[in-house]
């Protein structure tokens, strides 16, 4: 392996732990909370996890260590997208494990959960697990996307783990992961098979919170990376002043990403997709917001500016979700292969305005034909359009043109328009963890064994009181339970941990509401810098502002 010189000096970073899990392993003890019930749909979510509803909270403290000691064999999995501190996770389990006892084993499925449904892992040892500290991505086991939710693969994983002694199985990921950690704790728990389901946060979209967990790991890196990336497009444009940036940013459906940003980098505009399905905002207005904004800037000599756009935000338009959802529908089955079949765009275009109905016509017919295309072409195995492949910068910014062009016809608008587009996600997810990273997700990592250690089960590692130094965190962990309700999927109820959206009454979004007029009217771009590690901690161990501002800071 190359080995870079800010690698090397990052494997000597000691990542800081809870003040009360410095002391070792001995001097851990539980202090039980109250017993907990699911967020909504209490009967129903009780009724399905009979063996690991209801459970208490726990908060690690200091004292005389009570734990049953016996052998621990632990197998951990990555799943989902990639998140910066996600090996750090597996180096803080592997820490502590090995401190409470040296014959302890650690296994590292590969590849997601599919490595634990095919048998597939290494044993980490010292040498191994060194390689990766303090660094990003998932590459020291890969991740996948396979969802563990049947019967069948909950038998397979039972088999593998009998035949390893695993007594416990750590999954590191997203609220899909976490919800089908809770259904393999249950099932491992109504089988007596003895084998412990602990989860850990992650996602870089930060949608994995609520009151109990106040960041997912990732977040911190991959918005500090896009803000710096952003608040260089912002020097430069405020250089240049000729360019009108779109930035689309990462996070599938919530925005809180592109709201960090904003509060990080203070961009001309930022669409928050929250707010535009609240206030059920149309193309024509959302393009009209932006153009009002162009203009305004254009009269006091400011052709340029930067718009960040969340990545999933055509879906919260109300009539795009619906002009997709009536595309599905026509090209299903039989229809589809006829209309794959047309030889010419024109045709296919045809096909589109004679099956779909007139309010579904006039808003294909507002989009660029790049777009158009996409929503046909694009399909996932289920059929449907993959609206994360729709290239929304471009989208807005040619709505905002063909605007700004009638305005100029008007002769409302005399400035000049030269829009630029970028797409920032993969550059985030794989960054070296910031401090804040490296420290969270380690820490999650050594808690998460200190609940195998104390017997529990169906719990999600908890870390908290995150905007004050480590020093201060509170460890402990909470039912994953309590985190669910029962939400519409594929056609059926299920339960599944409720997505943390942007809330549009909490500090974050009000203290951007309170400011954006001004950053759009005004210039008052702030250049955060790439993420440092070394140095003052008042540079090196910020928390997201998000957090921050959510913590009443
Ligand atoms: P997770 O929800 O698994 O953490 O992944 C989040 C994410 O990074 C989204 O921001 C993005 O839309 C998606 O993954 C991309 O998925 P893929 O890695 O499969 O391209």
């Amino acid at each position: 392996m190359n080995i870079s010189p800010l690698q090397t000096a990052r494997y000597e970073y000691s990542p800081k732990l809870p003040g009360m899990l410095r002391n070792g392993i001995s001097d851990i003890c539980v202090l039980e909370g109250e017993e907990t019930s699911s967020v909504a749909d209490q009967e129903k979510i009780k009724a399905l996890f009979p063996n690991t509803y209801g459970k208490k909270e726990i908060t690690f403290q200091k004292g005389q260590n009570t734990s049953v000691q016996k052998k621990q064999v632990v197998g951990v999995i990555l799943s989902g997208g990639q998140a910066p501190g996600g090996h750090n996770v597996v180096c803080g389990l592997y820490d502590a494990l090995k401190a409470t006892n040296p014959e302890n084993v650690l296994y590292g499925f590969k590849g997601g959960p599919s490595g634990l449904l095919e048998d597939d892992y290494i044993i980490f040892d010292d040498a191994y697990i060194d390689q990766y500290r303090n660094t990003g991505g998932f590459d020291i086991i890969g991740s996948g996307r396979t969802k563990l939710e049947t019967q069948e693969q909950f038998a397979v994983a039972a088999e593998v783990c009998k035949k390893h002694e695993i007594t416990a199985i750590v999954i590191i990921g997203g609220d899909d992961s976490n919800t089908n950690a809770a259904v393999l704790a249950e099932y491992m728990a109504a089988h007596n098979t003895g084998v412990q389901v602990i989860g850990c946060p992650k996602t870089i979209d930060g949608d994995l919170k609520n009151e109990d967990i106040e960041a997912s790991f990732g977040f911190d890196t991959a918005a500090k990376t896009y803000s710096e990336l952003i608040g260089n497009i912002e020097r430069d444009c405020n250089s240049a002043k000729k360019y009108w940036h779109f930035v689309k940013v990462m996070g599938r459906s919530a925005s809180h990403i592109a709201l960090e940003c904003a509060l990080e980098t203070q961009p001309n505009i930022c669409l928050i997709s929250e707010e535009v399905a609240a206030k059920k905002q149309s193309l024509a207005e959302i393009s009209d917001y932006i153009a009002d904004i162009v203009e305004k800037r254009a009269e006091q000599g400011m052709n340029f500016g930067v718009v960040i756009i969340p990545e999933g935000v055509v879906e919260f338009v109300p009539e795009f979700s619906s002009l997709i959802a009536e595309i599905n529908e026509l090209l299903a089955g039989k229809a589809g292969e006829a209309f794959s079949a047309l030889p010419t765009w024109n045709e296919k275009k045809g096909f589109l305005h004679s099956g779909l109905r007139d309010q579904a016509v006039s808003v294909f017919s507002m989009l660029p034909q790049g777009i158009q295309q996409q929503l046909c072409l694009d399909r996932d195995p289920h059929g449907n359009v993959q609206v994360s492949l729709i290239e929304s910068e471009k989208l807005f910014s040619s709505l905002v043109a063909a605007n700004l062009a009638k305005r100029k016809a008007a002769g409302t608008y005399k400035g000049k328009f030269s829009p630029l587009h970028h797409f920032f996600g993969y550059e985030g997810r794989c960054a070296f963890p910031s401090n804040f990273d490296a420290d969270y997700c380690y820490s999650l990592g050594y808690n998460a064994f200190m609940l195998i250690q104390y017997g529990f089960n169906g719990y999600l590692s908890k870390v908290s009181n995150l905007s004050k130094p480590a020093e201060e965190w509170v460890a402990g962990g909470m039912p994953i339970t309590k985190m669910m309700n029962m939400e519409r999927r594929h056609g059926e109820d299920k339960p599944v941990i409720r997505k943390a959206l942007v809330d549009l009454d909490g500090a974050p979004f009000k203290y951007f509401e309170a400011h954006r007029q001004e950053w759009a009217e005004n210039t008052c771009y702030t250049f955060p810098g790439a993420i440092q590690y070394f140095g003052p901690s008042s540079v090196c161990d910020l928390t997201t502002r998000t957090l921050a501002l959510e913590q009443g800071e």
